[in-house]
């Protein structure tokens, strides 16, 4: 059975920050030569998959998320050459490599946005979304994700054109066949080169309403200042599905391909949303990310309610993912907040990272147990930050350069790091977790061994436990006749659980109990943060 299930279901996939992994010509940032020297660590910890934020050409307004040439390797990254070397190194070592495709927008700086601003006759004119104002104000009252009206006034040519994050990051138009077929051979020309996939950025946003209708304003639960709208009319709307299956028609051609979805949605998140894009779950995304885990309060309640959420909305043949941590929001143990219970809560969080079904996101730095930077405000980089500040201070301090060791700068870089190094770094870096055989990287590394080698923590249908309460989260994971008993002590005191008689009773794994002990009682008794795998 085992070798019909494709990678991308049994394994686990690390999410990197390219520019802050590792810096190997001292520049201070992060490359890609620096991603290749680490690739035995990453074997080491039993990553299956990596996937890079984007490395490719961009003016960086976002930070790579504003592409200007989709074939190449932006120079403060490398050349193609050196990506080439990092793929050949990856597979080598039974690693797949996925790649942020970034085709909701383009820069302005993309020759295809270059030529479609030159002129209204301009064949490239159509490929974007070009409309005149009405009564001299915009074509509708969409706002950006990043601020402000989401039109943006050009005077030479006398038209508005339709950005839905910075003015620098103009909106495709996906309605236009024109550019479904030059996005297909963008793709083409990684999935041939032999990259395992992409990470589709907000997939969620692709196609607009035809007629640009406006949009109702309305508060969400959790009221954000970029968050004013109701995004009905320029987000999420059914004609995106039909981009992806087309996607999935072409990754299909290829063997073992894996695209993954952002489908972003505010607080507080949208399970059955994301798992609309995986349509029937064959025929259009392989996973889509849901954020209602990250939003959720910490807790064995809420994460319960978020986990179920999230599998019930997963269609049948479809696969969930896992995600805790991201680029782009508060890292998990800054969101938890109390750091005299970070050490505990980091254990819970891998454990029911880990062993939750789906596919798991690890983001670099999660499974060293690192914490959001302080940035001040004049040393922030990020455009959403600097508009929203103090409201909103940005996404620099998820993205702070990996802590490799307690030498300067962490040792990522020889030079002067693009954002600070956080000062922890002499506490929490890989080095000292390395020697540390109960630090949270062995955890992670542990964990993740168990799974490569139990099928039923990596692919068993979840059922939550009975006995799960408000500091308890049980559940359990079952293939075949394996069934496994995962129980998550999510409180800083002693907690209990009811057991069944039909309970799995021997230790698998855990945190404070030996590895095939007997736990019998009806009524067990946690210790504080306890993480206890029984099987
Ligand atoms: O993110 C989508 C997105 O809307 C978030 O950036 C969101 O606005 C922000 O996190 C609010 O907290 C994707 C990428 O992940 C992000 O890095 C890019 O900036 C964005 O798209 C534009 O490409």
């Amino acid at each position: 059975m085992k070798q019909n299930v494709p990678w991308w279901k049994s394994g686990v996939i690390y999410q990197l920050y390219p520019r802050s992994f590792l810096d190997t010509d001292g520049d201070g940032t992060g490359d890609l030569p620096g991603i290749t020297a680490k690739l035995d660590y990453l074997a080491d910890l039993g990553v299956d998959g990596i996937w890079l934020s984007p490395i490719n050409c961009s003016p960086m307004f976002d930070f790579g998320y504003d592409i200007s040439d989709y074939r190449e390797i932006d120079p403060v990254f490398g050349r193609l050459s050196d990506f080439q070397h990092l793929l050949d190194q990856a597979h080598q070592r039974g690693i797949r490599v996925i790649l942020d495709l970034v085709v909701n927008h383009t820069s302005h700086l993309h020759p295809w946005f270059v030529a479609s601003r030159a002129s209204r006759d301009n064949p490239k004119r159509g490929w974007y979304i070009w409309r005149d104002g009405k009564n001299k104000k915009p074509p509708n009252n969409w706002l950006a994700a990043f601020g402000g009206g989401a039109w943006q006034w050009d005077e030479p040519t006398g038209q508005y054109y339709l950005h839905s994050f910075l003015k620098e990051q103009p909106d495709l138009n996906w309605r236009n066949p024109e550019v479904r077929q030059a996005i297909a051979e963008e793709m083409r020309f990684w999935l041939d080169m032999g990259v395992d996939g992409f990470r589709l950025d907000v997939i969620n946003f692709f196609v607009k309403d035809e007629n640009l209708r406006a949009n109702p304003f309305g508060l969400g639960p959790t009221p954000r200042p970029y968050d004013l709208q109701k995004h009905i009319y320029d987000r999420n709307r059914p004609e995106t599905l039909d981009v992806v299956r087309v996607f999935r028609g072409l990754t299909d051609q290829y063997d073992d391909r894996m695209m993954v979805g952002e489908v972003y949605t505010p607080p507080p998140g949208d399970p059955k949303l994301s798992a609309t894009y995986l349509g029937t779950g064959e025929d259009a995304l392989h996973l889509s990310f849901d954020f209602s885990i990250i939003y959720s309060r910490y807790g064995a309640g809420p994460f319960m309610k978020a986990a179920s959420q999230w599998m019930e909305s997963i269609p049948w043949a479809g696969w969930p993912c896992q995600v805790l941590n991201n680029h782009d929001q508060p890292r998990s143990l800054s969101r938890y907040g109390r750091p005299k219970h970070a050490p505990g809560r980091a254990k819970i969080l891998a454990a029911l990272l880990l062993t939750l079904r789906g596919t798991p996101f690890i983001y670099y730095g999660e499974e060293i147990g690192m914490v959001n930077g302080r940035i001040t405000r004049r040393q922030l980089v990020d455009p959403l930050g600097k508009k929203y500040w103090p409201l909103h201070k940005g996404r620099d301090p998820e993205r702070t350069p990996m802590q490799w060791s307690n030498a300067p700068s962490a040792g990522f870089s020889t030079g002067d790091p693009w954002l600070p190094v956080n000062p922890d770094y002499p506490l929490i870096n890989v080095e000292a977790q390395q020697q540390d055989p109960n630090s949270l990287l062995h955890f992670y590394r542990n964990l993740i061994a168990l799974r490569r080698k139990t099928p039923a923590l990596s692919l068993g249908d979840w059922q939550p436990a009975a006995g799960s309460n408000r500091s308890v989260m049980a559940y359990y994971r079952s293939l075949g006749a394996d069934r496994l008993l995962v129980v998550l002590n999510f409180d800083a005191s002693v907690a209990g659980i009811d057991f069944l008689a039909t309970d799995p009773a021997r230790v698998v794994f855990g945190t404070h109990r030996r590895k095939g002990e007997i736990v019998s009682a009806p009524r067990l008794k946690l210790a504080p943060h306890e993480v206890l795998i029984l099987g």
